[in-house]
C-alpha cells in the first residue's frame, strides 16, 4: 500500500461491513496524509456533517479533505453529495455502495472543475471501479486542481483591490425591472468598495427560507467559490432568519442591500452628527438580528457590512448595542437642540427656505454649488453627501433664502433607517418650497421621482410646495426634454452650466409662497455665505 492511496481496498471493506450492519450511511473524512480526521454515521439516506470551518485554507484552496462514505442505495453519487463537495470544498467525495453480502461494490467519485460553462454543473464525475482499482494519484490531481483554481482567480480579479461579491436578485419583476435594480445594487457596491464578480437573477417568488432556490443557490455559492468572492449580497431585505439560513448553508458572509447602503453611510460620515446618525442607523437594523444565540453574527458585523462610522467597531453584544442606542439618541437630541436654535436665529430673521430633496445621486449638491457658487462635495456617487449643508442664496429680485441640500433617496431603504437622518428632515420641515431634482438622463427618471415622493409622503413632507427641477438636460435630446418638463410640470436645468439655471431662478421666486410681502434687500447683502 502506498502512503498516499487514500481509499484502501482495506478502508473500503470495513466501512462497508460496518454500514450493512448499522443500516446506516457512515463515512471518514481523509487528510492529504491519509490520516481520518472525522468519522460520521448517517441514516440511511443521508450523511450529517460536522462543521468544517476549520478545514478551511484560504480562498484558493480546498479543504485538504476527501470524504469517504457508503450508500445503501445504488444510485451512485446524490445531490448530497455534490452539495457537500462543493459547499465544503472538499478535495473528493467518494460514495462506496455496499453489497447485500457487506463487501464493497462499485466506488463513484468526483471532484470540483476549476471552469465551467454556464449550464454545465461545476464537478467532475470519474469513472465508476471498484474498490480495488482505486486510483493512487490523486494528491497530484489536488494540487494541479488547486493551481488551476489560483489562475482563474488571478484572471477574475486583476485590476482592483476589495472585497468581491456575488450579487443575487430574486423577484417576480419583469426582467427590466430586474436588471435595473441590479444596475443600482452595483453602483452601491462600487459605492461601498465592494467589486461585483457575478450577477445571478433569478425570477421566482422570494423563498421565506433561502431567498432563492436550493438548487440555484448552491450553484450561486460554487460560482462565488470559483470566482474567489467572500460575500453574497442579495438585491432586497433579508430577514434576520434568512441571513442565518444563507449564511449556514453557504459559508460566505451574506449581505443585504441596506446593509450595503449603510457601509456607505459608514465610509462616508465626516460630522459627529453624521457618525452619530450613521451608527444609529446601523445598530437599528442589527439589533433585530442579534438573537441570543445568533452564530451569522459575525458575519453580519466583521468588516464590509459592519464597518462603524469613523475608525469605530460597530458594537455587537445586544444589551451594550440597546444601551448605545439610548445614549447616541440622547447625543443626537442635543446637537439637534443646537442646530434648531441656529435656524430659529434663521427664520426668526424672516428668511424663507428652500430644502432640495431627489433620488441619490441627481445632482442636488451639483445644483447647490453652481446657485450659490459654493464647493460643497458633489460626486459620481450614490450618498455623496451625508448631511444637509445650508447656504444663502439671492433670488433675482434680491430676496434672500436659505437652500438646504439634504441626503439622497433611494428605494427599498427601509424608511426607520431613512429616519435615522433626522437631521435630513428637521431641515425640510420648515422650508417653505422644496426643490424636487430629477436626474432626465436617467432610463429610471419615473421610479426615481416615484420613490422620493413616496419617502416624502411616508414622511408626511406631501402637502409642501415642490418644484421639480430636471437636470443633467445636456445629457438628454431636446424632445425628451420637453416631454418631461411638460410631464412634471418642471423646470430644466443642467447644473454643470450656470447660464442655464436663469428660470429655474425665476421659478422659485414665484412659486415661494408669501413672496409678495418679503422684505426688500438692502445693497449690502450681496454676499453669499454659508450659514
Ligand atoms: N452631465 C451632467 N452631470 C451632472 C449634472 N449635475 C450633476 N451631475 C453629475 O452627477 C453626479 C452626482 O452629482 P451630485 O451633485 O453629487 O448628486 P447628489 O444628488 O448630491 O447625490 P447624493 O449626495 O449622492 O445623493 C456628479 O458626478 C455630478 O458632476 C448635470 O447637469 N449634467
Ligand atoms: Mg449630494
Amino acid at each position: 500500500m502506498r502512503s498516499n492511496a487514500i481509499i484502501t481496498p482495506e478502508l473500503a471493506r470495513a466501512l462497508s461491513e460496518l454500514s450493512l450492519e448499522m443500516q446506516r450511511q457512515v463515512g471518514v473524512l481523509i487528510d492529504r496524509k491519509g490520516h481520518i480526521r472525522e468519522t460520521v454515521v448517517g441514516d440511511a439516506r443521508t450523511l450529517l456533517l460536522p462543521d468544517l470551518s476549520g478545514y478551511r485554507q484560504g480562498r484558493d484552496r480546498l479543504s485538504g479533505l476527501r470524504l469517504v462514505h457508503t450508500h445503501l442505495h445504488p444510485e451512485g453519487l446524490d445531490d448530497d453529495d455534490f452539495t457537500d463537495l462543493a459547499l465544503l470544498r472538499l478535495d473528493l467525495v467518494a460514495a462506496i455502495e455496499v453489497t447485500a453480502s457487506g463487501l464493497p461494490g462499485r466506488v463513484y467519485q468526483a471532484h470540483m472543475k476549476p471552469a465551467y460553462q454556464d449550464g454545465d454543473v461545476p464537478w467532475e464525475v470519474l469513472p465508476a471501479v471498484t474498490a480495488f482499482e482505486l486510483p493512487e494519484d490523486f494528491p497530484d490531481m489536488v494540487s494541479a486542481l488547486e493551481q488551476e483554481f489560483a489562475r482563474n482567480r488571478a484572471n477574475v480579479t486583476a485590476g482592483g483591490a476589495g472585497d468581491r461579491a456575488v450579487i443575487v436578485h430574486v423577484s417576480q419583476e419583469p426582467r427590466a425591472v430586474a436588471e435595473a435594480s441590479m444596475a443600482e445594487l452595483k453602483e452601491l457596491s462600487r459605492s461601498g468598495g465592494i467589486i461585483v464578480v457575478h450577477e445571478v437573477i433569478q425570477r421566482r417568488p422570494v423563498d421565506p427560507k433561502y431567498v432563492m432556490g436550493k438548487g440555484r443557490l448552491r450553484e450561486t455559492v460554487v460560482k462565488a467559490m470559483q470566482f474567489g468572492a467572500e460575500v453574497i449580497v442579495f438585491d432586497l431585505n433579508l430577514s434576520p432568519a434568512q441571513v442565518k439560513n444563507l449564511a449556514d448553508f453557504s459559508d460566505l458572509k451574506v449581505l443585504d442591500r441596506t446593509q450595503v447602503i449603510l457601509d456607505i453611510f459608514a465610509q462616508r460620515a465626516q460630522t459627529r452628527e453624521g457618525k452619530i446618525q450613521v451608527e444609529l442607523a446601523q445598530l437599528r437594523y442589527l439589533l433585530p438580528r442579534l438573537s441570543a444565540k445568533h452564530t451569522a453574527m459575525s458575519r453580519l458585523t466583521g468588516g464590509i457590512g459592519g464597518r462603524g462610522p469613523g475608525e469605530t467597531k460597530l458594537e455587537i453584544d445586544r444589551r451594550r448595542a440597546q444601551d448605545r442606542v439610548t445614549h447616541l439618541q440622547r447625543e443626537i437630541g442635543k446637537l439637534g437642540d443646537r442646530r434648531r436654535l441656529r435656524r430659529n436665529v434663521r427664520t426668526g430673521k424672516g428668511v424663507p427656505a428652500i430644502s432640495i430633496v431627489g433620488y441619490t445621486n441627481a445632482g442636488k449638491s451639483t445644483l447647490l454649488n453652481a446657485l450659490t457658487k459654493s464647493a460643497v462635495i458633489a460626486e459620481d456617487a450614490l450618498f455623496a453627501t451625508l448631511n444637509p449643508v445650508s447656504r444663502r442664496l439671492r433670488l433675482p429680485r434680491e430676496q434672500e433664502v436659505i437652500i438646504t441640500d439634504t441626503v439622497g433617496f433611494i428605494r427599498k431603504l427601509p424608511v426607520e433607517l431613512m429616519a435615522a437622518f433626522k437631521t435630513t428632515f428637521e431641515e425640510i420641515d420648515p422650508a417653505d418650497l422644496l426643490l424636487h431634482v430629477l436626474d432626465a438622463s436617467s432610463p429610471e427618471i419615473e421610479d426615481h421621482y416615484a420613490t422620493v415622493n413616496s419617502v416624502l409622503a411616508e414622511l408626511e413632507f406631501e402637502g409642501k410646495p415642490i418644484l421639480v427641477v430636471l437636470n443633467k438636460i445636456d445629457r438628454c435630446e431636446p424632445e425628451l426634454v420637453q416631454g418631461l418638463t411638460k410631464k412634471y410640470n418642471a423646470v430644466a436645468v443642467s447644473a454643470l452650466d450656470r447660464d442655464s439655471l436663469g428660470p429655474l431662478l425665476d421659478e422659485m421666486e414665484s412659486r415661494m409662497p408669501g413672496m409678495e410681502s418679503w422684505p426688500a434687500a438692502t445693497a449690502t447683502q450681496t454676499e453669499h455665505h454659508a450659514v
